[in-house]
């Protein structure tokens, strides 16, 4: 295992040729938009590329490979994308184990599972791979640029995290020069529901919960209200921030019954609460303001043990 830098990466894709490029499983906007700038950059280059992922890719997401014309061949050189752990190539981890380059932007959590790995601290992996991109001497094409973006869009909760640089926006305004369709992509990315998410949402605005003066919401999906609207994992994702986007709130709870009595519980927080040590008390763990757990029981007593916790978080007795 060795350390990389954007030169020596380039250097290397330079010289290879019948190039795997792997995505995560559940992908998302980041790990597909480098994979396809990337397959893209060497196709223009004369060499032969392929893209796998573990899942498939969501509709949403169509756009990025539509055009591009994939080769079928056996690969000579695998290089993943925004992969933090082999284990999050999903069935694909013993194709990982074969990689010989990682590029990916999880500074500090990053796993080394590649021969050569480039981590940088980056708001997106599509940051990288813009740079990369460029080392390598190919032109970025509007094409590339709509892929680069939206890796840059999605990872950014379109340009509103902490992550978010001045150098976020001076990447991003140069791929709005090379032609990016940026409204057009935040639209559909970010501006758009389907019809499922929309009966989903009123379902949980109706029964949203408030306690300890407001400060806390609490949504709970029994699996019935889940199978009613059709939800899939995809339209859930989006759900769990809901409670904690209301004035005041600073604690938000979303109960999502799994199983019979069993209950994925997804914390949402802000200053001055921590959500780590309420995941905690459950077994569960995640970041200071996200984070989840699993409960089990009635919806009544996973509720009830919650709010005790939420409610010592908020120094309400
Ligand atoms: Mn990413």
């Amino acid at each position: 295992m060795r350390e990389g830098t954007v030169n020596e990466a380039a250097k290397m894709l330079r010289e290879w040729d019948d190039v795997l490029v792997l995505s995560h499983r559940s992908p998302d906007g980041d790990t597909l938009g480098s994979a396809a700038a990337l397959v893209d950059a060497l196709l223009s280059m004369g060499k032969r590329a392929m893209f796998r992922c573990a899942d498939p890719i969501p509709e949403k997401f169509f756009y990025l490979f539509r055009e591009l014309r994939l080769d079928a061949f056996v690969p000579a050189h695998i290089v993943t994308v925004d992969v933090a752990d082999k284990a999050l190539l999903g069935s694909l981890e013993p194709l990982g184990e074969q990689a010989e380059l990682a590029i990916d932007h999880h500074f500090g959590s990053h796993r080394p599972f590649a021969a050569c790995r480039w981590v940088e601290e980056a708001a997106a992996c599509c940051m990288m791979v813009t740079r990369l991109i460029e080392a390598m001497g190919v032109e970025i094409t509007p094409r590339i640029a709509d892929a680069l973006y939206t890796g840059i869009a999605t990872d950014t909760g379109c340009f509103k995290y902490p992550s978010v640089t001045p150098e976020t926006h001076r990447i991003a305004a140069m791929l709005l020069e090379r032609g990016a369709h940026a409204s057009k992509i935040n639209t559909a990315l970010f501006d758009t529901k389907t019809r499922t998410q929309i009966r989903l949402e009123s379902a949980v605005y109706r029964g949203m919960e408030f306690y300890f003066d407001g400060k806390c919401a609490v949504v709970s999906l029994p699996g019935s209200l889940i199978a009613e609207t059709g939800a899939t994992e995809s339209d859930l994702d989006g759900v769990s921030a809901l409670a904690r986007q209301v004035e005041g709130v600073v604690c938000g709870v979303t109960l999502r019954e799994r199983g019979a009595g069993e209950y994925k519980v997804s914390l949402r927080t802000a200053e001055p609460v921590d959500a780590v040590p309420i995941a905690r008390t459950f077994g569960g763990g995640g970041h200071r303001f996200a984070a989840g757990c699993t409960l089990h029981g009635t919806l009544e007593e996973v509720k009830a043990r919650l709010l005790a916790a939420c409610g010592e978080a908020l120094g309400a007795r």
